[in-house]
């Protein structure tokens, strides 16, 4: 009996997420193990609005001698004292007593990176050490870097190993609190930063270094990083356009049915630019019963069980965050009002609330929770 009356509700469901695009994912099937560091790299997922771009330093060839995998030693970094230190330290080398390093290039524009390394050790490798940062110099650990010991990696917090490969995201990879040396003694300012807020500040010219010294060979490293894409655009939603209309006392703003005037909205990167004035669309939540009119009517997917009502025109741009925006409508239409969410429709279609047709003739901004990238306005 309960199963009988579940699946109906499941088949609804399905049908509603099948049409146009819904934000909810479904849960994904689990990932296989990733076998190498390039499988991880090419696993690691960006939103659809960002572009994932992967860097790879070295060869993931199991530290076979065959191939050419040079190291670079950047330009802020070639004293006379570093080129000595670091000789010879490159990929796949076998010998003690060398100091791999190297440099890789990451767009100030990351929004998330994951970072992996391949290492062994090649000698007795207890104190060895990893620096992942700015390594301008090595003698001086004021600057903004992570520091830990090779050994210890895998317990590091944040890390993770599978077989020779560790793995972090660029977000847990905190930089140390490096006290500077006396007389002044002061901590260093970037202590508990992350090596993602070092690549958004432009990292070590525009570069992330990273050390391993001294009996650890390392056979590859790499990123993957999810740039965020160009801003300045936000959601809007237009007058629902098709017929019949959708009962006296309810208005429906909709993503792609505002008529053959209206573009479709885009709940990624925004669809209309934030200097454009439009009315902000506000919502009051009540729990409403869908009408009788929406029952049998297309906009029955977009029924929010409350009331929408819009501001005069204000480019998207004049809010800073959403906070300013639910005030921006609690103070037009009182302090139950706050800014209106695609996803107080039920499907992501749109929404429809009691409310006045008569009170909007354009599109209208729309808050959306979980894209960072569709609207003007930041989170917080
Ligand atoms: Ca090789
Ligand atoms: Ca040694
Ligand atoms: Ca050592
Ligand atoms: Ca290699």
């Amino acid at each position: 009996m309960r199963l009988s009356a579940i699946i109906p509700a499941t088949v609804l469901i399905v049908s509603i997420s099948a049409s146009a695009f819904v934000l909810s994912r479904p849960v994904p099937p689990a990932e296989p193990e990733p076998a190498t560091a390039m499988d991880l790299l090419r696993a690691y997922k960006c939103r659809r609005a960002e572009t994932k771009q992967i860097i790879v330093r070295g060869v993931e060839d199991n530290y076979s001698p065959a191939g050419d995998e040079p190291n670079f030693i950047r330009e802020g970094r070639q004293s006379a004292d570093n080129l000595t230190f670091f000789a010879g330290g490159s990929y796949d080398q076998i010998q003690m007593d060398r100091r791999f390093t190297d440099s890789f290039r990451v767009p100030a524009d990351t929004a998330r990176g994951l970072f992996v390394i391949r290492m062994k050790a090649i000698g007795n490798n207890d104190n060895d050490s990893i620096s992942i940062g700015d390594i301008s110099t090595f003698s001086d650990a004021w600057l903004p870097r992570f520091g830990a010991g090779v050994i210890a990696l895998e317990r590091a917090s944040g890390w993770t190993k599978r077989r020779d490969f560790y793995s972090a995201e660029f977000a847990a990879i905190i930089h140390r609190a490096a006290p500077r040396p006396p007389p002044d003694g002061v901590r260093s300012t970037t202590a508990g930063a992350s090596l993602l807020d070092f690549v958004r500040n432009g990292g070590a010219d525009g570069r992330i270094d990273v050390l391993v010294q001294d009996d650890t060979s390392v056979d590859m490293m790499g990123a993957a990083v999810c740039i965020e894409p160009p801003r300045g655009k936000g959601f809007s939603l237009s007058l629902f356009k098709g017929v019949p209309v959708p009962g006296a006392d309810i208005v429906t703003i909709s993503c792609s049915h505002g008529g053959r005037d209206q573009y479709s909205c885009d709940p990624y990167v925004g669809d209309t630019s934030c200097a454009t004035p439009l009315p902000v669309a506000c919502f009051r939540p009540s729990g409403a019963p869908m009408p009788k009119s929406l029952e049998q009517h297309y906009a029955r997917q977009m029924w929010s069980g409350g009331n929408l009502a819009f501001t005069e025109p204000a480019p998207g741009a004049q809010f800073r965050t959403i906070g300013e925006v639910d005030r921006h409508c609690a103070g037009r239409f009182g302090p139950q009002w706050r800014a209106a969410r695609l996803h107080d429709g039920m499907s992501g279609l749109g929404i429809a609330g009691f409310g006045d047709t008569r009170r909007l003739s354009s599109r209208a901004w729309v808050d959306i929770v979980d894209q960072p990238y569709a609207t003007c306005w930041t989170r917080r």
